[in-house]
């Protein structure tokens, strides 16, 4: 491009001019060398799978309108907190763990609003929140677009906006980069010096003084200076000092820089140009470190962290060194090794409607595989957008918030939220992104500690450890980037538990022993040092967990209700306390702790069966429902079962149990509570169910941006959901590799790679008419590989090169092999197996003080009925009658009424051999 100065001076002269402090004219640079002939979408071409299985299709959100931007925020709900529709409906979002940004993709003003993971004031609640960084305005003025696009490409996390306004094609694309920690915006227009427009960032929220106690001011300036805006300031509460750069470089045309009289409200303007970069870096002075949490004065919380000035001009100078072309392949090299390790495909096809009539059609009843499939890859997008390593980890918005006081804080809710967002981590092949939570926990490990010994020196002193870390950490539910708080009030200690098995998993899952000793075993031996002081011996020598609460269910009074021994605490004392023996075992730890830890063990007792046939919540409770609220969102007696693994198939009363309680609960609830019942129903293996809730929390808890809301918009039912997409298509917390082992009926037929088992298998797996025709296991770290799928004993098991392989039979569904690392397994000619009914009703009638008559009604198809019973809280059934012909059976006994709560369970067994689900009926004797 030439520098014409004759042009460039006719047209400054053709400005308005802002101020007397006008700065000067930067002419386009080459230094960012956009090539012209080059659009981002073809720039990567989609991978195909690394196991063969299909290739990665098109994955984008997108829209034949801008986003609303009404600027209107609502006060609708959240008593009175502000709640911006538009932005939560319309926005896309895009990051890169660092800055979160929503994109509006408007033509008159294009709305870019940003938001720091680390820039916090007072929240609304006492531990200070999250708050929106900048708004960044781009004044186009194109007022009549026609051919209007907007996207989000999640195959390569790049948000697009395109039309013709006057004759000209305008494109926009946006992209956050981790590697060279810059957001990228390229504006371009398909007619030589088309591209005019203003570039406007604003602080939002200024605030001055602030009259509360709390110091909670936000100052600042936007300051423009040649081809930059640097705009920067602090707020009060916490001393944040902030500061972000914006730099203009255009081709073609030419640019001016503009202040008002204060030096402050700094624009550029841009003139004629055919295509232009902007540059955006943020920061603030804020270092996780164990300081942010032990130090409680507020403001000195960041002392002594250098200020982000340097950083922010660095990261933009060194951008600029790059040409476009090497930022975006720098970001699309770093993204894609991420998002293409899975695929899945339900089979279906690529819709020519936007995604808001997608949805709109499929809250209609419209059914669409594609959606379904674009949902769960979203989860993934936005866990790599938001979490990343050296950035703190995604919180209850992910790293996106427009508000000046985020809803709930934006913060670390640890009575499910927050686990929730990692729950799809292992399993949907994106294990080191988990880093970001682990050097969070690290950080606030310090404070954890001293939370943990003021716990129990208030609720158990007589067992009070005076040596060091003796009392083990604890966390209780509200936790931000500046403060944790201990457990209480409405959620018990089982809540660190509940976190602890975020670092079981991680072991369990990538075998790093390496992670293990160094962070997974001292979380939990930490944990398990604290869990096992909050519990005390009741009359029968049962050790309790005293105080305790079921996370956030009320009495039917309406208030908090607070007991001991809930089931929540008693389960993630059990999980916990189960996972960090076993990692004991694996690293060759044994001392007087740990004996200490399993002598409790089978004291726990942490699983109860109530009258309705339900697990309990508490101890006391007798029906379903009788203390707390019948569909409370939480479902924290089924921690057990998810993410647990206490109840599994190999208690089988009390997975029946837990469908009880799953069906009383109810399939309607807020968004994360979903996803949480998603999860829940995979673990019970009832695909189906577990699908409805699939798609209602895509009916009815889902925004036009695809974004979870409870309502207000919340990240972890996304999260949640995408593990729960995961869990029914691969379990791996039964000992071995469960390939679709809760694949609804309404995915016929489809293929999935790259889901991770426990164990570190890679797994590929395609199906047909429900019924799986091949499997493709990667060891990537070598071990034992046991996979189960009816009738896997039969089939064809080769390695890659089609040799085949020797195999273990340990049952008809079940198979062992070694495996060494980068070994392949592929599994094919898997007979197919016929599932049997279960019958649809089961009676029990009362004959007389030492008999009860089970009748039920007959199966087409079945061989034979057996008949079980589960008596009290046994995990499992004892077999009462087998190979019954007739269809009811009389079951005797000394005393009916001195037998205790029983559940009697009829099954149907097949000519196949193979055995239904259970019908179940009961009689409690009080
Ligand atoms: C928990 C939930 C609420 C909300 C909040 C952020 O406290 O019970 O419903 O999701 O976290």
């Amino acid at each position: 491009m030439k520098n014409n100065s004759k042009c460039v001076l006719l047209v400054v002269n053709a400005f308005i001019v802002l101020s007397a402090t006008t700065v000067g004219v930067v002419f386009g640079q080459g230094t960012t060398g956009l090539a012209d002939n080059q659009t981002i979408s073809n720039v990567w071409n989609t991978t195909k799978s690394p196991n063969g299985v299909g290739k990665m299709k098109p994955y984008e959100l997108w829209y034949d309108a801008p986003a609303l931007n009404r600027g209107k925020v609502y006060k609708e709900i959240m008593g009175g907190i502000p709640y911006d529709k538009d932005w939560e409906n319309w926005s896309l979002p895009i990051g890169n763990g660092w800055m979160g940004a929503n994109v509006f993709g408007r033509s008159d003003t294009e709305r870019i609003q940003i938001t720091d993971n680390t820039l916090a004031n007072k929240g609304p609640w006492i531990i200070g929140g999250l708050t929106s960084f900048a708004e960044l305005y781009i004044d186009i003025n194109h007022n009549s677009p026609i051919n209007y696009k907007r996207s989000l490409s999640l195959n390569d996390a790049v948000a697009y906006t395109s039309y013709n306004n006057d004759g000209v094609d305008y494109e926009r694309s946006v992209f956050a980069s981790y590697p060279d920690r810059v957001m990228v915006i390229k504006l371009k227009a398909s007619a030589k010096g088309k591209l005019s427009f203003k570039l406007r960032p604003v602080i939002p929220y200024l605030k001055s003084i602030d009259t509360t106690a709390y110091n909670d001011y936000r100052t600042g300036k936007v300051f423009a200076s040649d081809d930059v805006i640097t705009l920067s300031g602090k707020m009060g509460y916490f001393n944040v000092v902030y500061e972000g750069q914006f730099k203009v470089l255009n081709y073609g045309g030419f640019k001016k820089s503009f202040n008002d009289a204060n030096g402050d409200n700094g624009i550029i303007v841009v003139r004629d140009a055919d295509s232009a970069i902007i540059l955006v870096a943020v920061g603030t002075n804020y270092k996780l470190s164990s300081k942010v949490f032990t130090e409680k004065d507020n403001a000195k919380k960041l002392d002594g962290v250098p200020l982000p000035h340097n950083m922010v001009t660095n990261l933009i100078q060194s951008a600029t060194k790059k040409t476009y072309n090497q930022l975006l392949q720098n970001h699309l090299q770093d993204y894609h090794q991420y998002f293409d390790r899975v695929k899945i495909d339900f089979g279906s096809t690529v819709p020519s409607i936007p995604t808001d009539k997608l949805l709109a059609n499929y809250k209609k009843g419209q059914w669409d595989a594609y959606l379904e499939e674009l949902y769960f890859q979203y989860g993934r997008y936005l866990l790599i957008s938001s979490s990343r390593l050296g950035t703190l980890p995604a919180n209850l918005q992910g790293i996106w918030s427009q508000y000046d006081k985020t809803p709930w804080t934006g913060g670390y809710w640890h009575n499910v939220n927050v686990q929730m967002n990692y729950w799809p981590v292992f399993n949907t092949n994106l294990a080191e992104l988990f880093t970001s939570y682990a050097d969070y926990y690290q950080a606030y490990r310090t404070e954890a500690n001293k939370l943990a010994t003021q716990y129990i020196a208030k609720n158990n002193p007589a067992i009070l450890s005076n040596i060091p870390d003796g009392n083990g950490w604890t966390i209780g539910t509200g936790a931000t980037a500046y403060a944790i708080t201990e457990p209480g009030g409405h959620s018990g200690p089982g809540t660190g538990g509940f976190t602890s098995k975020l670092f079981w998993e991680q072991y369990d899952f990538t075998r790093d022993k390496n992670l293990l000793k160094q962070i997974d075993y001292p979380a939990l031996l930490g944990m398990g040092k604290f869990l096992s002081k909050v519990v005390k011996p009741n009359k029968d020598g049962l050790l309790l967990a005293d105080p305790s609460a079921s996370p956030e269910q009320r009495a039917k009074g309406g208030k908090y209700y607070t007991t001991v021994g809930c089931a929540f605490d008693q389960e993630m004392i059990y999980e916990n306390n189960h996972d960090l023996l076993t990692a004991a075992k694996i690293i060759g730890q044994q001392d007087t702790t740990l004996t200490n830890i399993e002598n409790q063990l089978g004291k726990l007792d942490p699983i109860q069966v109530g009258w309705s046939g339900q697990i309990k919540e508490y101890r006391e409770e007798n029906k379903y429902g009788d203390i707390g609220e019948y569909r409370h969102r939480h479902i924290s007696q089924l921690v057990a079962l998810f993410p647990g693994t206490l109840i599994n198939s190999n208690t089988p009363a009390w997975m029946d149990a837990a469908k009880v309680t799953l069906r009383e609960r109810s399939d309607l609830s807020t968004g994360w509570a979903l996803a949480h019942r998603i999860n829940l129903w995979t673990r019970v293996k009832e695909g189906d169910r577990a699908y409805t809730l699939y798609h209602n929390l895509l009916a009815t808890r889902t925004l036009d941006n695809l974004w979870d809301t409870h309502p207000p918009f919340q990240i972890d039912g996304n999260f949640g959901a995408t593990a729960g997409v995961a869990e029914m298509l691969l379990q791996s917390h039964e000992g071995y590799i469960a390939p679709l082992a809760a694949l609804p009926s309404k995915w016929e037929s489809g293929s999935y790679s790259g889901l991770v088992a426990r164990g570190n298998f890679e797994v590929s797996a395609t199906w047909n008419k429900g019924q799986a025709t091949s499997f493709e296991v990667n060891s990537r770290v070598g071990g034992e590989c046991r996979i189960y799928y009816p009738n896997i004993s039969k089939a064809i098991v080769t390695d890659v090169k089609g040799k085949k392989l020797s195999f273990k039979i340990e049952n008809t569904d079940l198979i062992s092999l070694s495996t060494n690392k980068g070994d392949i397994i592929n599994i094919k000619s898997i007979p197919e197996y016929s599932k049997i009914k279960s019958t649809d009703t089961l009676i029990v009638t009362a004959m007389d003080e030492k008999s009860v008559n089970l009748s039920w009604k007959e199966v087409e198809g079945a061989a034979y009925y057996r008949v079980y019973k589960a008596v009290g809280n046994s995990p499992t059934y004892d077999l009462v009658a087998d190979k019954v012909l007739e269809t009811n059976y009389k079951f005797q006994a000394e005393s009916i009424s001195g037998i205790g709560r029983t559940t009697f369970r009829v099954t149907v067994v097949g000519k196949n051999g193979r055995e239904s689900n259970g019908r179940l009926v009961y009689i409690n004797n009080k």
